[in-house]
């Protein structure tokens, strides 16, 4: 398995609720290792860029506006199959199918806030890094 860069967020329920420490011990606990780190409230234009794939979707707009409500965690997090190790991590998108253990299956309910968001393989993580941290990974 190969060293892998990947975006996490700690999406604005995350920060509300003080949950970015428990996140980042969660994540440091396993062994992946931070690259950066920010604190900041996405504009608009990115937040549609970040969820392109889904622009079709019936839940869009309440996609963009609940990310850009308030102020997010955004890390780059690297590691040893850190992609999909991030997303076990994470747990299933929809908190109530997630394993307990889990972060969503830890702290959420509710699929519009999950809590967290992880890159879902090489190529969207090469993306997302540079919408969020343009020319540095
Ligand atoms: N309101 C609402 N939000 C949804 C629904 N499905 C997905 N989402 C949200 O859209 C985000 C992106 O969906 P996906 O990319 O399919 O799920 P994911 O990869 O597990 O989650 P991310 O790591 O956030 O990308 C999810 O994390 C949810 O917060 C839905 O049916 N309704
Ligand atoms: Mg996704």
């Amino acid at each position: 398995m190969a060293i892998e860069r990947t975006l996490i967020l700690v999406k604005p329920d995350g920060v509300k609720r003080g949950l970015v420490g428990e996140v980042v011990a969660r994540i440091e606990r396993k062994g992946f290792t931070l690259e950066a780190m920010e604190l900041r409230t996405l504009e608009r234009e990115k937040a549609e860029e970040h969820y392109a794939e889904h622009a079709d979707r019936p839940f869009f707009g309440e996609l963009v506006d609940f990310i850009t409500s308030a102020p997010l965690v955004a890390m780059c997090v690297s590691g040893e199959g850190a992609i999909a190790g991030m997303r076990t991590l994470m747990g299933a998108t929809n908190p109530l199918e997630a394993t307990p253990g889990s972060i969503r299956g830890d702290f959420a309910t509710q699929i519009g806030e999950n809590i967290v968001h992880g890159s879902d393989g090489t190529e969207s993580a090469q993306r997302e890094l540079g919408i969020f941290f343009p020319g540095r990974f």
